[in-house]
Order: structure tokens, then C-alpha cells, then sequence
């Protein structure tokens, strides 16, 4: 038998075990969990790559300044309604002027923005491109699909389209508008360079936890990178409205070891009934062992 504070204990322990795990089932904790939005989320997804990270920081910092401000506003609200009522204030001020105030109410807000661009600037560029890609892969929007080319595999490409409701199987019922007929597998740790464009109207290829947002537009190509830190499945959408079928052109990614992302590469022609397209594996693979040489010398 438990005494009633042992059972109290029992129950605590309990609560806490059920907080940390809804806490990590909120916050896409763990290596298996995939990127996908939650029912009541409140914050981001979890970052998966640099640039991700880079996005969190910004908008903890720029959320801070926001607090302070409001908090300095309301309070200076309330002072002067309290302050100034007709009762206390029964005849009004005639100052219209304050050199030092005026100074200090314009200089204040630049040097806010100037603290907000400084960060934000840099993390454009960031945003922007990857000296060092270890893959490129060309993203074609589709009304209403994506289209996935590799340039290094000797152009494999493939094409990638929702899983109808109907069709949704077993754990892929958990993933209903984001799961798809063909993954776009990258191995993870390596930096993806991703090249969008599109094929008829103006797409949006967008990852959120993996920092990625860049309009796919037709006659254009537009850069952008990541690199995803884990293995794992990370799911986005096209967020461009892009014709009646928009909501059916989910992005699902596969992040694999750079191992299993080789045969992956090997297997990919046949199964994708491309059989004149042998992957050029060989100029991948070079570059894997470079990549790894160096990220070796580095350590
Ligand atoms: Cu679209």
C-alpha cells in the first residue's frame, strides 16, 4: 500500500514525466520526431539549421526590444492619464517645447533600429548563399507539385506530389496535406545548395525549420542553402498562393547520413524509371570525400 505522500509523490513524478514529454512533443524534440506543425503550437518549429538558428535569435532579440518598449509606452499611458487628470491638473501646462526630450525621442528610436539592422543584415547574407555546397538541387514549382533535380547526378530528377487523404496509410495519417509520393532526400550535415524556379505560375519553397523561404518564380532562378543538423524527416509547403491546388503541393524532406544518402544516389535512376540517366555518383561522391577531408583537418 502507498501512503497518501508517497502516492503524492507518485502523482508528481507522474505530472512531471507527462509535462516533459508533451513538453518535447511541443518543441519536435528528438531525433525521430518530424518537423511538422502541431496542434496548438505556440512558438517556431525547432531550428534544424544554421540558418534557422540564425532566425530564432533575431526574433528573440527583436521580441525583447518589443517588450521593453511596450511596457515603457503603456506605463508612460497610465502616468499621464492619472497624472493629468482634471482633478490633479486643473490647469493645463503652456510648455510646448524640449530641446533635450526631442533630441533624446529622435536619437533613441535610430539607435533602436540601428541594433535591430545590425543582426538582421547579417543574416540575410547568411540566408542568401553557401560558399561551399556539397550538392545542388534544382526545386521546380509545378501547378500543383514540386519537380526535384540533382545537376550533380547527371540531371536525375523526379517528381514529388501530395498523398490524397484516401490514400494516407498508418503513421502517414499523422501527416495529412504534408506527406508525399516521393521524398526530396539530402544528406544530412552537408550543405544543400538550393536553386527554385518554376515552371508556370509564381511558387514558394518553404521549410520552416530549416529557415528556408524563397519564391519560385518562372524565367528566374533563385538561390538559397541549408544544412539540416539531424537526420530525419522536415516537412514545409508552398506558401504562395499558386492556383485552386495550392494547399496540395506539401515539401517533405528526407535527411539521410551521407552514406545512406550514396545509395540512395545509386538506387534513385532505377526507381525512378530513368534508366538512361546514370547518376554521376562519382563527382558526388569526390566531393563527399573532400568535404570530409577538410571538416577532418578542421577538427
Ligand atoms: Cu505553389
Amino acid at each position: 500500500m502507498l501512503t497518501p505522500g508517497k502516492r503524492r509523490a507518485a502523482g508528481f513524478m507522474n505530472l512531471a514525466l507527462a509535462t516533459a514529454l508533451l513538453g518535447a512533443l511541443v518543441l519536435g524534440v528528438g531525433p525521430a520526431a518530424a518537423q511538422t506543425p502541431a496542434p496548438w503550437q505556440m512558438g517556431m518549429q525547432a531550428a534544424h539549421s544554421p540558418v534557422e538558428h540564425g532566425i530564432q535569435s533575431l526574433n528573440t532579440l527583436v521580441l525583447w526590444i518589443i517588450v521593453v518598449i511596450t511596457i515603457f509606452v503603456a506605463g508612460l499611458l497610465a502616468y499621464v492619464v492619472w497624472r493629468y487628470d482634471h482633478k490633479r491638473n486643473p490647469v493645463a501646462g503652456r510648455v510646448s517645447h524640449n530641446s533635450v526630450l526631442e533630441v533624446a525621442w529622435t536619437a533613441l528610436p535610430v539607435l533602436i533600429l540601428v541594433v535591430i539592422a545590425i543582426p538582421s543584415f547579417r543574416l540575410v547574407y547568411f540566408e542568401d548563399r553557401t560558399a561551399d555546397a556539397d550538392l545542388t538541387v534544382k526545386v521546380t514549382g509545378h501547378q500543383w507539385y514540386w519537380e526535384y533535380t540533382y545537376p550533380d547526378a547527371k540531371g536525375l530528377h523526379f517528381d514529388s506530389y501530395m498523398v490524397a487523404d484516401e490514400d494516407l496509410k498508418g503513421e502517414q495519417k499523422a501527416l495529412r496535406h504534408l506527406a508525399v509520393d516521393n521524398q526530396l532526400v539530402v544528406p544530412a550535415g552537408k550543405n544543400i545548395r538550393i536553386l527554385t524556379t518554376s515552371a508556370d505560375v509564381i511558387h514558394s519553397f518553404f521549410i520552416p525549420s530549416l529557415g528556408v523561404q524563397r519564391y519560385a518564380i518562372p524565367g528566374r532562378t533563385i538561390e538559397t542553402w541549408f544544412r539540416v543538423d539531424q537526420p530525419g524527416d522536415y516537412y514545409g509547403e508552398c506558401n504562395q498562393i499558386c492556383g485552386t491546388n495550392h494547399s496540395v503541393m506539401p515539401i517533405s524532406i528526407h535527411a539521410v547520413t551521407p552514406e545512406a544518402f550514396k545509395t540512395w544516389l545509386a538506387a534513385a535512376p532505377a526507381k525512378f524509371s530513368n534508366a538512361s540517366l546514370e547518376p554521376d555518383t562519382h563527382q558526388v561522391q569526390a566531393r563527399f570525400a573532400s568535404a570530409q577531408s577538410a571538416s577532418a583537418t578542421e577538427r
